[in-house]
């Protein structure tokens, strides 16, 4: 599948602005992509789906979630944020047959990341976080260090997302400190 090809197959199911938003992620994920040396063809599909299940309503994730899908059962102890993407994932295989694990993980772990991390995982969690159009506080130095270095830029938007969470006084799925963990502690 090509990327124009997803573009259009994600377009009906998201707003306007969230489709803008999803086209930037495949941008800034295929520049990523140039960067490391990854495969841009998977990059590009991965990014594109990524948010496909944002719009679902929350019953409808849950009932996925819930069904013999594989899909943890302990994201419903969690904020709803964290469905989209391993409904997501699970959606784009039945409906478009995409199986490549890489591209199906890279849209699973998008929101929280998770340990051992693969480059197209890596590369569509960090572009999600710093494409354009995010304005959040500390993101532009996430971006000056993902252009750097990959890892380390991964290691900033968990830091950062950590920290905000905690600000907030909201729970952080276990998941996430995984990808911390790894990342703190790895050459960047
Ligand atoms: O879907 P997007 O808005 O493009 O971005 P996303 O899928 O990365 O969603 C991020 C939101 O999820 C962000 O507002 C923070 C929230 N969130 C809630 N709990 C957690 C969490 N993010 C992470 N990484 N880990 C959590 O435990
Ligand atoms: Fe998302
Ligand atoms: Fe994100
Ligand atoms: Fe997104």
């Amino acid at each position: 599948m090509e990327r124009s090809e997803a573009l259009a197959k994600v377009k009906p199911h998201l707003k306007q602005e969230r489709y803008e938003h999803t086209v930037r992620v495949v941008d800034t994920a295929v520049k990523l992509s140039e960067l490391n040396g990854a495969e841009k063809e998977k990059v590009e599909i991965a990014a594109a789906f990524h948010d496909y299940a944002k719009y679902r309503d929350k019953e409808e994730l849950e009932r996925w979630i819930l069904k013999e899908t594989g899909l943890s059962k302990d994201l419903l102890q969690y904020h709803h944020e964290l469905w989209h993407g391993p409904v997501g994932a699970y959606i784009v295989k039945l409906e478009y047959n995409i199986t490549d694990k890489e591209i199906l993980n890279a849209i699973t772990f998008h929101t929280t990341g998770r340990k051992n991390m693969s480059l197209t995982e890596k590369i569509v969690f960090l572009a999600d976080y710093i494409e354009p159009g995010r304005k959040f506080p500390g993101v532009e130095e996430v971006r000056d260090a993902a252009w750097k270095s990959l890892n380390l830029g991964c290691y900033m938007a968990l830091k950062n997302t950590i920290q905000f969470l905690m600000s907030k006084k909201q729970p952080i799925y276990p998941d996430t400190f995984h990808a911390y963990n790894d990342f703190v502690t790895m050459e960047k």
